[in-house]
């Protein structure tokens, strides 16, 4: 893979619902990509970051420990991405390749699907605005009714917006997003693969393979959400 030797390090985003696999996902490519590139040459952030004082605060909400307006929750979740900008671009100029286990697409998605009026797509997406454009978002799609019945998941509910109906919501924002085979997404986050994430998990890490691999970012210049 030598196209990924790159001078500096990739952006690359998982995203989907809760219990899609994104964490797992991302741990398999990162044990890929280091035994690749060398160790210490990738890392994985979890988005959000609940070990900051922000990260705090949005941890206490998602337990429900803490009551928050909607449009307040959803500016913490953007001000906990804006913590981790300065971090995540000297490891990228330091030619680490960063690994997001969540990010914007999330922040948008998951606000969106609760349907406020005032929070249109627009007032959701203000805020990140600026954010460094990942290179690549892996988008592992699943359907949230399969995810209700698999066993092995059988914590899920423990936090606020574990609940199937929502989930379904939140699926199709996550569509209008990052787009599909037919319509482009409403946000540029770079190239967009969408993975049905119901198969095993190894023929859904060989397709998140197939896309790193044949990823050539040359020389491009990290771009800003627009
Ligand atoms: N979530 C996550 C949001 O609502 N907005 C965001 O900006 C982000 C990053 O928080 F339900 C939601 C998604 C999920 C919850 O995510 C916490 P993790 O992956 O379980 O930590």
């Amino acid at each position: 893979a030598e196209n990924l030797k790159s001078s500096r390090g990739l952006l690359v985003v998982f995203e989907g619902l809760d219990r899609a696999g994104k964490t797992t996902q991302c741990q398999l490519l990162y044990e890929k990509l280091t035994k690749k590139l060398g160790a210490g040459r990738v890392r994985v952030q979890k988005v959000p970051d609940r070990s900051t004082q922000i990260g705090h605060a949005i941890n206490a909400y998602l337990v429900s420990q803490t009551h928050l307006p909607d449009q307040a929750i959803h500016l913490l979740f953007s001000a906990n991405r804006w913590e981790l900008r300065e971090s995540i671009l000297s490891s990228l100029a330091a030619g680490q390749t960063v690994i997001l286990d969540r990010y914007v697409p999330s922040g948008v998605a998951y606000s969106l699907a609760k349907g406020i009026p005032d929070m249109s797509l627009e007032w959701c997406l203000a805020p990140d605005r600026g954010l460094p454009q990942p290179d690549v978002t892996i988008f592992l799609d699943v359907d949230p009714e399969n995810v209700k019945l698999q066993t092995a998941r059988a914590d899920f509910g423990r936090e606020r917006y574990e609940v199937s109906e929502f989930q379904a919501k939140v699926r199709e924002s996550f569509k209008t997003i990052l787009g599909d085979d037919d319509h482009p997404g409403a946000l540029r986050m770079g190239k967009v693969v969408t993975i049905d994430a119901s198969q095993e998990l190894d023929a859904v890490a060989t397709c998140i393979w197939d896309a790193i691999k044949t990823l050539d970012i040359g020389d491009k210049e990290m771009e800003v959400i627009q």
